[in-house]
């Protein structure tokens, strides 16, 4: 642990919150603070872009908290990759004991992870993954993407199957999250792994709606705009999703249970499980942001000198109208 030493990066005088901030604060305001016995975590989130993105902040704050032998500094990158370097950077020379990250593309990461690592300071990649060599991390904590892809795929191969629909011209348009995520790569081979199989599956374009409802409408206007015969909308989260219906309906379309499109999300949040029991999406994949829990687990480990699992993945679902009901009054995100 570093017991004594900790040199905060804001120029407040104060020690960060748990909240995580905005990066504009200057660069350079050291300063020293007696930290007691807590273990210091410094904590890159890549945004505030999604619903799920809150929930996974707010995860890792109730898991890391002082009570529990803690002390949080947060920094919110604001989906920018020079800002996640700069937070890490700035991490490693306050000395902190963990460096904890969610990389928001998968390239990029080796001179920064180098340089935690020469510091001596043991990285845990959060959610998204980094495409860097595997000693340049502790462990990863997160969600089997591929696999959510993957079922996407089969549920639709169901629902064409019940309707009898398994051998019609299908013609699909995938919403992607940011390009180059580890989220958006994954999810897209693990639902076009699939696809393949099917020779009569069209997937007519694909574009990036950036994980935000702004985009994912925008682009969703335009591929309604473009193709005339939309079947199918992957939407690889519930963010982009909520756009999206909101364009298909503008354009006097129905989406869902026997609506005109047939809508496939990702996430599963309290408002598209709403849409899922309403029968306006049919699928959602749940992707779970509980994370924080994991991470308490992991840097325990750490702590104890005990070996780690390069992955740890943490447990998800699959939301239709057939089961959401029970699980609608649970869901606290
Ligand atoms: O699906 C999306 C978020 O990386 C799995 O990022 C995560 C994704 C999640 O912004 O809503």
């Amino acid at each position: 642990m570093a017991t004594l030493l900790l040199l905060t990066q804001g120029g407040c005088g104060v020690f960060r919150d748990i909240v995580p901030r905005e990066t504009d604060e200057p660069e350079g305001h050291a300063r020293i603070q007696d930290n007691g016995e807590l273990i210091i975590v410094g904590f890159s989130q890549i945004g505030s872009e999604s619903i799920w993105r809150t929930a996974n902040t707010a995860s890792v704050e109730r898991a890391l908290t002082k009570e529990k032998g803690y002390f949080l500094i947060s920094d919110n990158a604001r989906q920018k990759q020079e800002n996640q370097i700069k937070a890490i950077r700035s991490y490693i020379s306050q000395r902190v004991d963990y460096i904890v990250f969610s990389p928001i593309t998968e390239d990029g990461w080796d001179t920064v992870l180098e340089e935690a690592r020469d510091a001596g300071i043991p990285v845990i990649l959060m959610d998204r993954m980094a495409n860097v060599d595997e000693s340049l991390y502790a462990t990863r904590i997160c969600t089997d993407v591929t696999k959510e892809g993957e079922k996407a795929a089969r549920w639709l191969e169901g629902d064409l199957k019940e309707k009898n629909r398994l051998h019609d011209d299908i013609n699909i348009v995938v919403l992607q999250g940011t390009l180059g995520s580890s989220s958006e790569l994954e999810r897209t081979a693990g639902f076009e792994s699939i696809a393949a199989q099917h020779g009569n599956w069209h997937i007519l374009d694909r574009q990036t709606g950036d994980f935000t409802t702004a985009k994912g409408k925008e682009v969703m206007e335009q591929f309604l705009k473009t193709y005339a015969d939309i079947d199918v909308v992957v939407s690889q989260n519930d963010d982009m999703t909520f756009g999206a219906i909101e364009a298909i309906e503008e354009a006097g379309l129905t989406t869902g249970v026997g609506g005109d499109i047939i809508i496939i999300s990702f996430d599963a949040v309290r408002d598209a499980l709403k849409l899922v029991q309403a029968g306006k999406i049919n699928v959602d994949i749940e992707c779970n942001p509980e994370q924080g829990e994991y991470l308490d687990m992991v840097i325990q480990k750490l702590e104890r000198g005990e070996p780690l699992e390069k992955v740890y993945m943490v447990e998800e679902m699959v939301f239709t109208q057939r089961n959401v009901s029970g699980y609608l009054e649970s869901r606290t995100y």
